[in-house]
């Protein structure tokens, strides 16, 4: 039987990344979306932290699913502004305002920041969330800096403003950004794709247990399952933090 796993986002592109990063995995698994359940409230994101939020929105899709969940929360810090737009990242415009008008806000404000101080970071916090109540996060991070102007029309969010750092020309203009990258390009070195590769071990150890959850006697816990503990991949309540 494939197991379910549910991406709880309401991000069209975000979700399109989540999906081709846990594609390219190889596991057996099939992924339900937002449009493959009963539709739900989005609940607050009331946390300042990315965590706090991620475990907020995973925690939601899960009790509502019923089904092993995963959600991200991510965003843009730059050291120019004291590490903001931060977990705020998706309306720092404000609300009803589109990535365009977020993006050139940031640009605004940091208008007079020299290149050399124009240091900033992706973080994604990813969470999984099992509908019996574990609760596993992972965090991936992408250093670059911020751009004098928009480039490129792939990508999603501020990737037009974001050179990232592992370019050998990062850091005198000339590198791209990652809206200029392919998909493979961006997802080799993104935040999101840092933070999933680090939740699949976890991932694949918790869906060799499945079955366990519906039916406790079905549960085989013979000696001869050593690749499967209660801690797959001993990284429960682990952060893993992967900073270049
Ligand atoms: P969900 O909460 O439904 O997942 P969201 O877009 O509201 O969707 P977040 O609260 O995590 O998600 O906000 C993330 C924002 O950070 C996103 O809208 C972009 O503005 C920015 N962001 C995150 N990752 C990005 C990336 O890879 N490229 C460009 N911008 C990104």
């Amino acid at each position: 039987m494939t197991a379910k796993v549910f991406l709880a986002t309401n991000n069209a592109k975000k979700l399109a990344e989540l999906r081709r990063i846990i594609d390219e995995q190889g596991l057996d698994v099939e992924i339900l979306t937002m449009g493959d359940v009963e539709p739900y409230p989005e609940p607050a994101e009331t946390e300042w932290t990315f965590e706090g939020n991620a475990l907020i929105k995973a925690r939601a899709g899960a009790a509502h699913s019923g089904l092993m969940t995963v959600a991200d929360d991510s965003g843009l810090c730059i050291d120019a502004l004291g590490g903001m737009p931060g977990v705020r990242s998706a309306r720092w415009a404000g609300r009803g305002h589109d990535d365009l008008a977020n993006l050139e806000l940031v640009l605004a404000q940091i208008d007079d920041v020299p290149e050399d101080r124009r240091t900033a970071r992706f973080r994604a916090v990813v969470a999984l969330v099992t509908p019996d109540g574990r609760e596993f996060t992972f965090e991936g991070v992408m250093p670059g800096r911020i751009a004098l102007r928009p480039r490129g029309l792939g990508g999603f969010g501020y990737d037009p403003i974001f050179v990232p750092d592992s370019q050998s020309l990062a850091g005198r203009g000339l590198a791209l950004t990652s809206a200029q990258m392919t998909p493979e390009m961006k997802d080799a070195i993104s935040h999101r794709g840092r933070a999933i590769r680090a939740m699949m071990p976890t991932l694949a150890g918790l869906l060799k247990k499945l079955p366990s959850w519906y039916d406790e006697d079905d549960f085989d816990d013979d000696d001869d399952d050593d690749d499967i503990d209660d801690d797959p991949a001993g990284m429960a309540d682990a952060i893993i933090y992967y900073v270049e």
